[in-house]
């Protein structure tokens, strides 16, 4: 068709076309890129209807008969004005200075980054965020912010979704006026696990404001403000809002933890707000802040500090929800909940009871229970699409005490543990992972420390070693990786240093760093990078946000590209239609971009030819298509 409309084209008729017939007849050439477009989405979905998407494979599938769910409707028109317009036409510290004087509890809601990171193994897709947001802006403006970007989500895009995080950004930012965005950055790893050089979190945080982030949670995972600085710098030079936070861990409560008491948090506190931190955040990835001890906290701080203070908690334990109404109480600015179908468990508490809660109350927090309801009714249809990436836990409780583990890792490291035939031995794995914490010097389990306790503790079960043969000089014992890399110091300093006995064994007589590790790295070179990354791409321009990927995750973002190359943008496609293909007779529509649908129908499969090759039939927009893929099943 293509080629027939170009020879019936009047200019190419009268010979009078030039080279510039691209720029005078764009939409010949819009016509064959849809189509080409369209034709990738097809073998997309051929391939995985013959031979499966593998990221599924073995896992719970959900039942035939879930439904798209549908978002609340909205009013036309403009959402109303929200927090977002205060940070633009004001700043933020007016921002900060707004949150202060506010009586009611402000909310983020974390369904589109920790709900699902923690619940799902951060496997949700743009497209049901995207569905969403304008409800949220019309229904929720009161919210103070949606977390919906950063931590694991953003590898996870590309590695397993197909997707582009910096196009989830931008469509949730074009989709959300009035609220503002949120994002985790993990201070000198940025959305990575590894320190990286100065200019590359530069770089990012540029970026990442640039494309829409307006509200940067920046956390080290030792606390070590010295290593957060170049992070924290970056976001008040991008005009956006410093959320600073400090990782709870411990119990302020419990005298023999006295490594991690008030006056540790208080301290610490006192150093990011002078560090510049427009927010403070009370980070509680454990889920180990308890009521009492919120009071206290937020107490302390609020006597101490004169920044608005963000709660960030897990409901691991059950209870998390009466640690952000005790918070609320002693007056704590804002606090993190996950719009009900997203809580619970590993997840944050859910956002529609902490309202309920505090209806009518002074701390009411202005947010309409009905319409978090219906739109919790769209979460609840999205997650059923999901069904394969459910944990298996069914109630939350008080072990989470004993191993301290953060949200998203107690059924990660479940699952690893299953994996290597440990299952049935979870209680001890549990309690190992509790005596590597103490034998590390009682360390601070988040973001990549938790993984290397976890690593360590998997060691230890699967070998039958105890603490005392780990720490026994005679007894030979292979390190993990991680491990080796953190006695090393170049995750950064602990609080209290490294034990001395045990960094001497694990390193065998090689000298640890103990400067920030970002000091030892020279600046990348950004634009041999860029010239890098596009002649892998055969010349493919690479702009400041692919730059940022390909600097983080080379060969995740080289992958992802060459799969966008054979299969087309995979994130318009339905979720049941990306994971599980289509079934014969059924049909789909998919919105390429706005405006531009395809009507997608599967006709037929045929049975393999001599050649291996299964023929499916689809019909596109009306018109018949037959895709042939390769029988790998
Ligand atoms: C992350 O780093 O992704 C976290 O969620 C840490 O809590
Ligand atoms: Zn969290």
């Amino acid at each position: 068709v293509f080629v027939e409309n170009l020879l019936k084209h009047p200019s190419f008729l009268d010979l009078s076309y030039t080279t510039k017939f691209i720029d005078t007849t764009p939409e010949l050439f819009e016509f064959k890129r849809r189509r080409d477009r369209a034709t990738r989405l097809l073998r997309y979905i051929g391939e995985v209807t013959v031979n499966g998407n593998p990221e599924v494979a073995g896992r719970p599938r959900p039942s035939a008969e879930i439904r798209t769910p549908q978002p609340p409707k909205h009013p036309a028109g403009m959402p109303p004005r929200g927090w977002k317009q205060v940070l633009d036409e004001k700043g933020p510290k007016a921002l900060a200075d707004a949150m202060l004087a506010e009586k009611r509890l402000l909310m983020t809601d974390t369904a589109m980054r920790d709900g699902h990171q923690s619940l799902l193994a951060t496997r949700m897709r743009s497209l049901d965020m995207i569905r969403v947001a304008e409800s949220y802006a019309h229904h929720l403006p009161q919210l103070f912010s949606v977390e919906c970007w950063g931590g694991a989500t953003f590898d996870v895009a590309y590695r397993f979704l197909q997707e582009c995080p910096w196009q989830r950004l931008r469509e949730l930012r074009e989709r959300m006026p009035n609220t503002l965005t949120q994002m985790l950055l993990r201070a000198s790893n940025g959305v990575g696990y590894t320190n990286l050089p100065d200019n590359v979190v530069e770089k990012f945080v540029a970026t990442a404001a640039g494309t829409g982030m307006d509200v940067f949670r920046v956390f080290d995972p030792l606390n070590w403000v010295e290593n957060m600085r170049v992070s924290m710098d970056a976001v008040l030079a991008s005009g956006k809002v410093l959320e600073a936070a400090f990782c709870y861990t411990g119990d302020i409560d419990d005298p023999n933890r006295a490594k991690y008491s008030l006056k540790y948090y208080v301290d610490l506190s006192k150093e990011l707000e002078r560090a510049g931190a427009h927010i403070l955040c009370i980070k509680d990835m454990g889920g180990l802040v308890k009521p009492f001890a919120a009071r206290a906290l937020v107490r302390a701080l609020k006597d101490e500090i004169s920044i608005p203070i963000h709660f960030h908690t897990h409901d691991t334990s059950g209870v998390s929800g009466a640690a952000v109404l005790a918070a609320a109480e002693a007056g704590v600015d804002a606090a993190d909940a996950a719009v009900d179908a997203f809580s619970g468990l590993t997840s944050q508490p859910p956002l529609g009871s902490i309202v309920a809660a505090l209806r009518g109350h002074e701390r009411d927090t202005g947010l309409d229970p009905d319409r978090i309801r219906e739109i919790s009714h769209y979460w609840e249809g999205v997650r059923r699409q999901y069904a394969g990436f459910e944990p298996d836990m069914r109630a939350g409780g008080a072990e989470v005490y004993l191993h301290e583990m953060p949200g998203g890792q107690v059924t990660n490291l479940r699952a690893q543990a299953r994996s290597m035939g440990l299952e049935d031995r979870w209680d001890e794995v549990a309690r190992t992972y509790a005596d590597v914490n103490a034998m590390f010097g009682d360390v601070i389990k988040v973001t990549p420390i938790a993984k290397t306790v976890g690593d360590m503790a998997l060691t230890m079960v699967a070998a039958g070693l105890t603490r005392a043969d780990v720490e026994n000089p005679e007894i030979d014992v292979a390190f993990p990786d991680s491990v080796v890399t953190f006695f090393k110091g170049e995750v950064g300093q602990p609080v209290g240093g490294f034990p001395p006995a045990l960094q001497k064994k694990v390193l065998k007589g090689a000298a640890p760093i103990t400067v920030r590790p970002g000091s030892l790295m020279p600046p990348a070179d950004l634009e041999a990078s860029r010239a890098e990354a596009s002649a892998e791409m055969h010349g493919h321009t690479v702009d400041d946000e692919d730059l940022c990927s390909y600097l983080m995750y080379p060969k995740v973002y080289l992958d992802y590209m060459g799969k966008r190359r054979d299969f087309g943008p995979v994130r318009v496609l339905p979720t049941p239609t990306f994971f599980y293909g289509m079934q014969p007779g059924e049909e789909i529509m998919v919105d390429l971009r706005p405006g531009v649908t395809l009507v997608i129908r599967l006709q037929a499969i045929a049975e393999p030819n001599e050649k291996g090759e299964v023929k499916l039939f689809f019909e596109l927009n009306g018109q018949p298509r037959t895709i042939r893929i390769e029988d790998r099943r």
